[in-house]
């Protein structure tokens, strides 16, 4: 069969398309496991965000897909919906497969998109079973985590149990299948790779476990050093690991990190997401390897630095430096410190705009991340289908904005018991430029040509919305924030 699978062109604030366009992981992970006579083809829509409409009509013209597949983000469930609307109208008898987070978590709302399956959670297995049932037109009650249109109502069968990725039956992603170019973070080619799946924490802004339950499951170093050279051979210079939290198993990260050395590939530029209390308690022996391995940035789950709003988060846990055995206190400045000492960047990853937030909170953290954060990636609670956070947001009354399109962490769609949802969303938006500025002379000694010639975009990008006249003073910010929003609404009409 033809397929064609899309990932959404939708992207938001901390991963602007001039400097950042990377892979979605899932849909070659796809790819590499439909049978092999199929012929896949994989279109990530990001590397035509400007064109989705041209892009996704030549695609069908010339593929001819009998099935098409969307990866679909929250945010991203207007964009998808457009998006089949046209599939429809450009090939009317084309199977329709949606799948990815929200899918998975709010399949009620597909029910009227026009779409034929709908796979939920893990997708690997299912997408093959459910080729292979369209194939032989044999039946589909036996495919564990499908929902499908059954001729007149939806059916969901049972869910599937997430897999143990231990034996070989999820095979490597298929890079081959993509069809469009232009891979990028800050002018280095890049791609996703795996190692792990699963995480076994309960953070209430997170939508992992619903999505899969608490748990964590582990590829073969093997299969991760191959999967890392394919990677490599197709172009990529800088990899994104996006395991939901590889510092769960500390012993097996470092070994991870040696394997990686061992097999010289640590002249590849890292990208990875950790927990703060892993690397402050283990910072000593894990630090110093992850920099020989090659890891570059480290995305620090830090989330708030005061204890109240770590408690709403429930991300107390997994912030917590432990010593002989005891608590004893944040763990943040501990894992920002072995990381510097080790010539990392600290990615921060803060969530303000918790219902109890004031302005001297939310001021606390944006304070802290001038100070020790290299580049900032601050964030307000979103509530995402089904996560508890959600339903604390819900039933206090504190959601604002239901139009999920802006549901992309940096537009604030919910208010605090004392401030506004717009007020949160300018203190952040005011701070963030100007710590992102201070990042450029690092950028520019690791990628100088890069910053020569695509510095001023990226910075016109960070400050859309000022003028000559704001730089001078002549107008407030409060309105230069007014314009900001009104570009970055027109920017989401992607179709
Ligand atoms: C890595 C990652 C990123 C990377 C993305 C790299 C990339 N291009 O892939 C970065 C850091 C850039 C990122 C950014 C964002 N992310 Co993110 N990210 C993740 C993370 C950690 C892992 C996702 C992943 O790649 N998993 C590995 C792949 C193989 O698994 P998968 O995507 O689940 O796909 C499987 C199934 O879902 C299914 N499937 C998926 N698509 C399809 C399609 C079809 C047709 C089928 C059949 C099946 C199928 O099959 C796949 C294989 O089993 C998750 C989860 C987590 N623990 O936090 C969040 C997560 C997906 N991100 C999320 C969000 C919100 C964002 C942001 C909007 C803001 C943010 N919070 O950072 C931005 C937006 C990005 C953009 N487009 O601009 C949310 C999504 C919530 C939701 N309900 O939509 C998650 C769940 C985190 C959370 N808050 O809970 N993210
Ligand atoms: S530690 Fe990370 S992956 Fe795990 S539940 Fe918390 S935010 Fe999600």
């Amino acid at each position: 069969m033809n397929v064609l699978l899309l990932s959404m062109p939708d992207s938001f604030e901390h991963m602007p398309p001039v400097a950042i366009r990377m892979p979605n992981g899932a849909l070659t992970s796809l790819a590499g496991n439909v049978d092999p006579h199929h012929r896949v083809s994989v279109a990530d829509l990001i590397l035509a965000h400007r064109h989705v409409r041209e892009t996704v009509t030549q695609l069908v013209r010339e593929l001819d897909p009998e099935v098409v597949g969307l990866s679909i983000m929250t945010f991203q469930r207007r964009t998808a919906g457009r998006i089949i609307e046209l599939v429809r109208a450009l090939r009317p008898e084309v199977k329709i497969v949606v799948g990815g987070y929200d899918p998975s978590l709010a399949p009620e709302a597909y029910e009227d998109m026009g779409v034929d399956y709908l796979v939920r959670s893990e997708g690997e297995v299912t997408f093959r079973e459910l080729l292979r049932a369209l194939e032989r037109g044999s039946g589909l009650e036996s495919i564990g985590g499908l929902s499908y249109f059954a001729g007149d109502r939806w059916a969901h069968n049972p869910a599937r149990p997430p897999h143990r990725l231990e034996d070989s039956e999820i095979r490597k992603p298929n890079r081959d299948a993509r069809v469009l170019k232009g891979y990028t973070l800050l002018g280095r080619q890049v791609d996703v790779i795996e190692t792990s799946r699963g995480c076994t924490y309960d953070c209430s802004f997170c939508s992992i476990i619903e999505m899969r339950g608490r748990n964590f499951f582990t590829y073969s170093f093997e299969r991760v050093l191959a999967d890392i050279h394919d990677a490599y051979d197709h172009g990529a210079r800088t990899i994104f690991l996006v395991d939901d939290n590889i510092t769960l198993n500390v012993r097996r990260f470092e070994a991870l990190c040696e394997a990686i050395i061992a097999a010289g590939l640590h002249k590849i530029d890292y990208f990875v997401q950790a927990m703060t209390s892993a690397i402050a308690n283990h910072g000593e022996t894990l630090a110093p390897l992850m920099r020989r391995a090659g890891f570059r940035y480290v995305f620090l789950g830090i989330e708030n630095i005061l204890e109240g709003d770590l408690e709403f988060l429930k991300a107390s846990a997994k912030n917590t430096e432990r010593t002989n055995g005891h608590n004893t206190g944040n763990a943040t400045l501990k894992a920002i410190d072995y990381l510097h000492q080790n010539q990392m960047f600290v990615v921060g990853g803060l969530i303000v705009g918790s219902p109890g937030d004031t302005r001297e909170s939310i001021e606390a953290n944006l304070e802290f991340a001038r100070r020790y954060v290299d580049w900032p990636y601050i964030q307000h609670p979103t509530p995402y289908p089904r996560t508890p956070m959600t339903k604390d947001f819900r039933d206090q009354g504190l959601i604002m904005n239901e139009r999920l399109e802006e549901y992309d962490g940096t537009t604030a769609v919910v208010r605090t018991e004392h401030l506004s949802a717009e007020e949160v969303e300018f203190m952040r938006w005011k701070a963030e430029r100007w710590m992102k500025v201070h990042h450029i002379p690092a950028a520019l000694r690791h990628d100088p040509a890069f910053v020569l010639l695509r510095g001023w975009r990226m910075l016109k990008h960070t400050f859309r919305g000022s003028t000559i006249w704001s730089a001078r003073g002549f107008e407030s910010q409060k309105k230069v924030f007014e314009r900001y929003r009104e570009i970055r609404r027109a920017e989401r009409e992607y179709v």
